[in-house]
Parts: structure tokens; C-alpha cells; sequence
């Protein structure tokens, strides 16, 4: 099985989202967002695709005219085999995390993440095989209904601002960033 990335913009107290959508409007993590989960990296063949995993509110939690996502292989997972995708390009629904892993094909997919939400989180920081989380940790504290699973420091370590950089191949704004009256920050976590 590939490794995997999970990528998620989090409070401090790990708030992810409420009402079945994301708490906040921040443009450059959006445009963050869909750099990192687009971009293959140099050096691997550029007929490669990423690939999404994401739980079925996640899927209903884009706007329609963004999904699927473009120019990524879009997997949703739903225990219920008759949920519609409505004939959405691109995209699978599968009803396990272990079934999504499994339609990962070398040939075919460069980088993995998994987009949330909750439960796809939790689920899929237990394995081994998740190597990095890709966190934008919003510094206020924004009233949340739902939670990302908190990072074991046994397990996963804070890579430096260079590492993320390079893992991301492009210039990331290091420190505090603001948006109106939201601060947050670009951080990456690595598998120890
Ligand atoms: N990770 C980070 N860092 N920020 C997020 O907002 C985020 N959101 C999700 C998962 N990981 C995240 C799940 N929610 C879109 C909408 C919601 C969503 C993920 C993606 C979406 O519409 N993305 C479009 C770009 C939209 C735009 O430009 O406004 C895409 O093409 O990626």
C-alpha cells in the first residue's frame, strides 16, 4: 500500500467543521488546498493523478461547481451502495477506507490524501501507512461541531518549515499568516 497524507485545516482545539461544512472562509488555504492535493511531483511521470479520499459529507460539503475535484481521482466513501453520485467524472464511491486504499494504483495515481472528515480522519491516522499531515492551524478559536482526532507526539513529529516546503515543492508563507480576523499557520507533521 502507497503512504498517505492527510490534509485538514484545524483549530487549536482541532475544530474541523460545523453544520456539514468548513467554520471559515480563507482563500490562500482553499488555493493551498488545491495546489498540494493537484500537484504531481517533478520526477514522476506527469500522466499521473492524485487521488482524494473523502467520507460522503465531506463529498456533499463541496460546492457543487467544484466537485469532483479537477484533475484529481475523487474516492467517496459510504457504507450505503445505492448513495447517488449523480454521475460525477472521476469519481468512485467505495464503502471502506481499506476498499479506497486498495483501488490506489502505481501506474496510475502519484500522491494519496485523505480530505476528511472526522471520521475518515480518525480512521485513517490509525495506520501506519499515513506518513504526513498537511495541518493549516487556525490560531482563534472558532466555535466547531466537529473535531480532528489529536496527533499522538510518539508518533508524528512537526517537520520543519524547509521540510514542508519541499514536500510541497513550492513557497510556503512561514509563521503567522492573517486573513481578516482569523490568524493561522502551515504546518507539517511527519511520521517518526
Ligand atoms: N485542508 C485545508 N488545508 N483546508 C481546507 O479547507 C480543507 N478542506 C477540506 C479538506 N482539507 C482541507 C474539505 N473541504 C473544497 C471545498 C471544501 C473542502 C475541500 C475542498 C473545494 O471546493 N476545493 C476546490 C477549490 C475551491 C476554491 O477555489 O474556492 C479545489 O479545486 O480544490
Amino acid at each position: 500500500m502507497k503512504p498517505y497524507t492527510l490534509i485538514v485545516a484545524a483549530t487549536k482545539t482541532l475544530g474541523i467543521g460545523i453544520g456539514g461544512g468548513l467554520p471559515w472562509r480563507l482563500p490562500k488555504d482553499m488555493a493551498f488546498f488545491k495546489h498540494v492535493t493537484t500537484l504531481i511531483p517533478t520526477n514522476s511521470p506527469e500522466h499521473l493523478q492524485n487521488v482524494v479520499i473523502m467520507g460522503r459529507v465531506t463529498w456533499e460539503s463541496i460546492p457543487p461547481k467544484f466537485r469532483p475535484l479537477a484533475g484529481r481521482f475523487n474516492i467517496v466513501i459510504s457504507r450505503n451502495p445505492d448513495y447517488d453520485l449523480q454521475g460525477a467524472p472521476n469519481t468512485v464511491l467505495v464503502d471502506s477506507l481499506e476498499k479506497a486504499l486498495s483501488l490506489v494504483d502505481d501506474e496510475r495515481h502519484g500522491r494519496v490524501f485523505v480530505i476528511g472528515g472526522a471520521h475518515m480522519y480518525r480512521l485513517a491516522m490509525g495506520e501506519k501507512h499515513c506518513s504526513h499531515i498537511l495541518m493549516t492551524r487556525i490560531e482563534s478559536n472558532i466555535e466547531c461541531d466537529t473535531f480532528f482526532p489529536a496527533i499522538n507526539d510518539q508518533e508524528f513529529h512537526r517537520a520543519s518549515h524547509q521540510e514542508l516546503e519541499t514536500y510541497v515543492e513550492q513557497v510556503v508563507p512561514q509563521g503567522i499568516q492573517t486573513h481578516k480576523d482569523l490568524e493561522y499557520e502551515f504546518l507539517l507533521y511527519v511520521r517518526s
